[in-house]
């Protein structure tokens, strides 16, 4: 199922219980923040919450902001219209094993995944409800008489230290000026004023990759920032997706339906026509400006580091517009559950290329790339070190600091379970791999920005052909029989 625009998603998570409203005036600055972390804080991941007046130095937003929409397991399926993230998870493993049909329900399946695919195509339209407000940065005539652009949206100061306020839910739309291949990334913005703001996209990211081809041609990129719209468009934005896998196609998917595209006013980049607000501009390649700091997801504050600089050219939105914004920091936070969701839709994906795994876990402690938990159905020695190496090597995986490998029967997504594996079945410098690796930009413990060390364990019980020469151990289990058993005369009044 497909929203309309951003506040049909708000009303739905209404409608379902799953959102506050905020009718009191509060601030921008700190205290949606100290609203918004406790909700992310509490069991499951709390409320979303919409505040009707985020204030400004006391001067009341006209636009309302929407916060942790995807901050719990069922909001994040509500937002990809699914009952449950798992659907979307067959839904791939069924394409990834697409095949001539051997019986009628193959074929009805093969039937239906061609139809989505078809949906998954976007179409161009000539106008949209993004357009129902223009603003040109560089026209006097500008539809409004004071034209205020970046300033006049609830742009948050998320924590004390922070060096400004940031958009925190933005997908910056960029091209890759020799395929002519979109792509969509979440990378935060810092407003510099009210036309300028930071592109912090990583150097590994593709937006930094198609910025490095534009400063080598010496040209101008156009950049499209685009807030709200359909949230699976957000979704699409922050996964981590085979990289030339198309972000709109992969929405179209995802909420099976094609993504309309509307051509910018002012730069020759187009973006989806059910956005909020667009920010068109560009950036100039070799133009770089100190941003940070920020409260991180890492749970710190990055550091100020120089990233390119966004110029607006032209802000356009709906007449009913929501900001849509997260906050991150210390664990959990709103963004693990949208990463669990990639992870979850993307397991297939790596089961294909590692038929032993089982499951994957990203624990929220971790912040994604710190911690990664796999299962594997081990059948050969040292089976563990290349599913590390494997996952090493497969795309944003290549960010994972520890990765601790267990046996099938142990449940990735209890950590409890997974240290009493670790602790239990490792000899530490036996059972350790220790590798050079590029490392997430963000990370603060590696000696060098951006580089370091990975480590993995191998926490799975020992085959004989891996020089253990003892008799390993059998693991407690209770008799199925008397498990039941009990089970009964525990039913009992
Ligand atoms: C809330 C949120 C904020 C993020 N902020 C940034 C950021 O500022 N810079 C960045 O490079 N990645 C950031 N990311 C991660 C990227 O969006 C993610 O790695 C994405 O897959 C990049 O897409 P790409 O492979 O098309 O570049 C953020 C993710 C989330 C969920
Ligand atoms: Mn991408």
């Amino acid at each position: 199922m497909a929203y309309p625009s951003f506040s049909a998603f708000v009303s739905a998570l209404e409608k379902a219980g799953e959102l506050e409203r905020i009718t009191i005036p509060v601030a921008t600055e700190l205290e949606i923040t100290e609203f918004a972390n406790r909700q992310m804080k509490s069991p499951g991941g709390g409320k979303a919450l919409l505040f009707e007046k985020p204030t400004l130095d006391g001067v009341v937003s006209p636009f309302p902001l929407a916060i942790n929409t995807m901050g719990s397991e069922r909001r994040m399926a509500m937002a990809l219209g699914l009952d449950s993230i798992d659907e979307l998870a067959r839904q791939m493993q069924l394409i990834l094993k697409a095949k001539p049909p051997t019986s009628f329900r193959e074929g009805w399946n093969l039937v239906k995944q061609g139809v989505d695919l078809l949906h998954a195509r976007p179409k161009r339209v000539k106008d949209g409800p993004c357009k129902e407000v223009v603003h040109l940065v560089d026209n006097p005539q500008s539809a409004i008489r004071d034209p205020q652009f970046l300033a006049a949206l609830p742009i948050l100061k998320c924590w004390p230290r922070d060096g400004g306020r940031f958009i925190t839910l933005p997908n910056v739309h960029t091209r890759d000026p020799d395929t002519g291949e979109r792509n969509i990334g979440m990378y935060r913005m810092q407003i510099y004023d009210d036309r300028t703001a930071g592109m912090h996209w990583q150097v590994h990211k593709v937006g930094a990759r198609h910025g490095k081809r534009y400063y080598e041609r010496g040209e101008r990129m156009p950049v499209a920032v685009c807030l709200g719209g359909d949230p699976a468009l957000t979704f699409a934005a922050t996964a981590p997706l085979p990289d030339g896998l198309d972000e709109i196609l992969f929405a179209g998917f995802v909420r099976k339906k094609s993504v309309e595209m509307v051509k910018c006013e002012t730069i020759d980049l187009e973006v989806p026509a059910d956005s909020d607000f667009v920010l068109e501009g560009y950036v100039q390649p070799g133009e770089t400006r100190p941003e940070g700091p920020f409260g991180d997801h890492t749970g710190f504050y990055t550091p100020v580091d120089d990233y390119p600089v966004f110029h607006l050219t032209a802000l356009t939105h709906r007449s009913d517009a929501v900001y849509p914004a997260t906050i991150v920091g210390i664990p959990p936070m709103e963004d693990f559950y949208m990463g669990d969701a990639s992870l979850r839709v993307f397991l297939p994906v790596f089961r294909m290329n590692f038929p032993e795994i089982v499951d994957i876990a990203l624990p929220a402690e971790g912040v994604f790339h710190n911690l990664v938990f796999v299962s594997i159905r081990k059948q050969y020695a040292w089976q563990a070190y290349k599913i590390m190496h494997g996952l090493w090597g497969m795309g944003q995986m290549m960010f994972s600091k520890y990765i601790i490998v267990v046996d099938e029967d142990c449940d990735v997504r209890n950590t409890s379970e997974v240290l009493f594996r670790l602790c239990a079945n490792t000899d530490p410098q036996r059972d350790s791999e220790f590798v050079k690796s590029p490392c997430d930009a963000l990370d603060h413990a590696q000696s060098v920005a951006t580089m370091g060390s990975h480590m993995g364990l191998d926490a799975t019980r020992k085959l004989p052909g891996e020089g253990y020469t003892r008799e390993w151990p059998e693991l407690l289990k209770m008799d199925d029989a008397v498990r039941e058993k009990v089970a009964r005369m525990l039913a009992q009044p």
